[in-house]
């Protein structure tokens, strides 16, 4: 295969400062040598790449945007290109990225003590320590406020019960960060895999995200000291803002899942030939690339303009849920435009589009599903919450 160009129509690269293109071209670079090769094996066998830890942390991909503590401390937009070009390998690598710096290092940077940091996050870095993000449960997705999962004190330690459920990580974790109902409302723990009490159980049969690790997370009277709890994580919104880190890069992520696949669209298309001719000429399919190269360029200006907000602290998370929701429409879409113009190959995994087209369907509902960031942002537009 040869080496991936991009898809910059609207020269958006002249928006970009050198070390972002920089940043984005080794990375590039690292998924055509280390992803692309491998990954539609372990897409086959059901398995997260394991051994592409390592080469993701010697390029300062875990914790990339965080600062100090041995991450790279990237710029927004350039940790948003690195995610882009993660996910042109596949959403699964990207996720691995996006669970382990976004909600597991940045909790603990964010809302951890002083010993906590220095105890978890540069190992992290290094990908010496591997995280996940406990918030889901069997009866609470959407509504993660409704969560039963409990933390009671008993003197000075805690006691946590409960079951979390579609764990990114989580069979490959060396740390959960947990959270759960206490008598003061919803506070985060990291809980260490060897407590007591704490396992783990991998979920089969999926056919979205196969080379990631997707698990269910039990918790039975599973004893933890004050100093296992976040100090500063309190309340819902604490949980919330370790989303908005996440959906910001998936906001990126998955416009490289949209540019693979509009590639390989592309390329197929000028090379299939029917009614003697290269399907690439005829006007339906045209209409369809087109729709694909306008969305990726729409998708790009609102990734790039929120990038830059965050850089100069204006975001708000409206804006992030709006790059996440429209982003993923648009990747999803594109998917499913590919696959229609390779013919019966698109449903063979010679092509990658097929394992795209799946993954993108646990994107378009994991980290607030499309319509509850619809409804996230009815409220921020009309006033009214469509959830009480
Ligand atoms: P609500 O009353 O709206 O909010 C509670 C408090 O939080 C504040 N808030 C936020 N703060 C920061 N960032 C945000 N994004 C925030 N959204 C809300 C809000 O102002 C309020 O503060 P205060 O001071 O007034 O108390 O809460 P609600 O219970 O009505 O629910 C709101 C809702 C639906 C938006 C929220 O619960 C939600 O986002 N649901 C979706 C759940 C979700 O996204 N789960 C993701 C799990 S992790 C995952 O999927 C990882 S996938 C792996 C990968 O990333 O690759
Ligand atoms: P539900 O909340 O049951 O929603 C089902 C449908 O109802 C959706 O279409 C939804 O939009 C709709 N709906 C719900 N409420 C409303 C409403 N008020 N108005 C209109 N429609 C509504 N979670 C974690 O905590 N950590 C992880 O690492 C993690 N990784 C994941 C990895 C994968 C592969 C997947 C698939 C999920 C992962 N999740 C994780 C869980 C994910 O965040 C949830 O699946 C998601 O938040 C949706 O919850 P749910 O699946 O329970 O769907």
């Amino acid at each position: 295969m040869p080496p991936f160009k991009g898809i910059d129509f609207c020269l958006l690269d002249e928006l970009l400062s050198e070390d972002e293109r920089l940043v984005r071209d080794s990375v590039r670079d690292f998924v055509d040598r280390e992803v692309l090769p491998i990954i539609e094996s372990c897409n086959r066998q059901g398995k997260f790449p394991e051994d592409l830890i390592q080469p993701m942390a010697a390029l300062g991909l875990l914790g990339a945007n965080l600062e100090g503590y041995g991450c790279a401390g990237m710029n927004p937009v350039a940790y948003g290109l690195a995610m882009q070009e993660l996910e042109r390998g596949d959403s699964g690598v990207r996720s691995f990225a996006s669970v382990q710096g976004a909600l597991c290092m940045y909790p603990i940077l964010a809302f951890g003590s002083e010993e906590q940091r220095q105890h978890y996050l540069a190992k992290m870095a290094k990908g010496e320590i591997v995280g996940c993000f406990a918030l889901t449960e069997p009866d609470f997705g959407s509504n993660p406020a409704g969560m039963l999962t409990k933390a009671q004190r008993r003197g000075d330690r805690w006691l946590l019960n409960g079951t979390k459920l579609w764990i990114t990580n989580g069979g490959i974790a060396d740390v959960a960060v947990v959270w759960a109902k206490t008598d003061d409302g919803i506070r985060g723990f990291l809980v260490d895999r060897d407590k007591p009490g704490f396992s783990t159980k991998d979920i089969a049969g999926k056919f979205s995200l196969r080379a990631s690790v997707t698990s269910e997370l039990s918790f039975q009277n599973v004893e933890l000291s004050e100093s296992d709890r976040l100090p500063q994580a309190e309340g819902l919104t604490a949980a919330l803002r370790c989303l908005n880190q996440a959906r910001y890069g998936i906001a990126w992520g998955v416009i490289g899942s949209a540019m693979a696949v509009y590639d390989e669209a592309l390329e197929y298309s000028k090379s299939r030939v029917q009614f003697s001719r290269p399907i690439a000429g005829f006007q339906l399919v045209q209409e369809k690339l087109v729709w694909m190269a306008t969305e990726i360029t729409k998708a790009q200006l609102l990734a790039l303009r929120v990038g830059r907000l965050k850089e100069a602290k204006k975001v708000h998370h409206s804006h992030i849920s709006m790059a996440k929701m429209n982003n993923t429409w648009m990747a999803r879409e594109c998917a499913r435009k590919a696959r229609d113009i390779l013919g019966a190959n698109g449903v063979h995994d010679e092509y990658q589009v097929g394992r795209h087209l799946c993954n993108i369907e646990s994107v378009y509902t994991y980290e607030g599903t499309h319509d509850i960031h619809t409804l996230i942002l009815g409220e921020q537009l009309t006033g009214l919450s469509a959830f009480e």
